[in-house]
């Protein structure tokens, strides 16, 4: 069995610590403000010193941060991943990123002689904590299948692309999707409530019918009742909408309908909704 760190310690990287912890896996830990490593020490992880430190002392680390910015500053600032890389040793940054910031990484690892995945997850707060992600990889195939025993623990499936940076396009692409949705369904909602129909006739409605799927079914009670714990966090699915963007100008892809969606999000982080769950975008459209 392999030895494991993971640095990350948000909404994302606290589950899956926990879910590699409680299936006995030896964990080390560490976090940018270190109070968050202590429930996961009182599990029974290790607590790093630096991510260098994680890194050079276990065999395979995970490493889930908020954007691409965070990303670079984990792998290549003092005291970071890329230190305590050396031959031996292996990175799997679980973070969304776009696919140059993968590459980035990917390369500068590989030069020192260590081993890279990108390995996005599909799945929020409750997939993470169920153990039921699904991991989106590309990079060095015979560390995805070293990791396979850990990758099981925290998801339901794993899918394996061969080229670096599609690990990154896949996610980007299920988000904007996912994104363009949320504001499609909020603005459903919105108009039904200015005509005077009941917001829950709506979602059942919906759910009869081929447009029905779990979010909306999860998230629509909620959102009608104003409730908007964080489990995906509005900011970062306004950065996922950006990189998808980008990626579909770097390829010459109109993206009409993920634009519209995208300046929603926008709006909303101005109005100060950013750290609330993505589905609190509905307060902006309501308005
Ligand atoms: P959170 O809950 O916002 O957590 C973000 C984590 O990223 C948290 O541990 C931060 O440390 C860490 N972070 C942010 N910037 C840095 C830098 N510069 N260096 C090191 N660590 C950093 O996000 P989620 O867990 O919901 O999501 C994580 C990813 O999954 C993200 O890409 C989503 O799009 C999907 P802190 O605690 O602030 O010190």
């Amino acid at each position: 069995m392999s030895t494991y760190g993971f640095l990350g310690l948000g909404i994302m990287g606290t589950a899956m610590a926990t879910n590699l912890i409680q299936a006995g896996f030896d964990v080390t830990v560490w976090n940018r403000t270190n109070t968050k490593c202590a429930p996961l020490v009182e599990l029974g992880a290790k607590q790093g010193e630096s991510a260098a430190a994680v890194v050079a002392g276990c065999d395979i680390t995970f490493g889930m941060v908020s954007d691409p910015e965070a990303a670079l500053s984990l792998c290549f600032e003092k005291g970071g991943v890329l230190e305590g890389i050396t031959e031996g040793k292996s990175y799997i940054d679980v973070s969304t990123v776009d696919p140059d910031t993968a590459s980035t990484v990917y390369k500068a690892i590989q030069n020192k002689g260590g081993r890279y995945l990108e390995a996005p997850v599909s799945g929020s707060k409750q997939p993470a904590e169920d153990g039921t992600l699904v991991f989106l990889c590309s990079g060095d195939e015979s560390l995805y299948s070293d990791a396979q025993e850990a990758l099981d623990v925290m998801g339901k499936k794993s899918f394996y692309f061969p080229l670096i940076g599609q690990g990154a396009q896949m996610k980007l692409i299920i988000n904007m999707v996912m994104g363009t949705m949320m504001t499609a369904f909020a603005e459903g909602l919105s108009l039904g409530q200015k005509v005077g129909l009941q917001p829950n006739d709506i979602i059942d409605v919906i759910a009869q019918g081929a447009i029905n799927n779990p979010m909306f079914q999860l998230k629509g009670p909620r959102m009608t009742e104003g409730m908007f714990a964080t489990a995906f966090p509005l900011k970062h699915m306004q950065k996922d909408m950006r990189l998808a963007l980008l990626l579909g100008d770097a390829h010459n892809q109109p993206l009409h309908t993920s634009s519209a969606a995208n300046n929603a999000y926008i709006r909303a982080k101005q109005n100060g909704y950013g750290e609330e769950d993505f589905s609190a975008v509905i307060k902006n459209i309501e308005k």
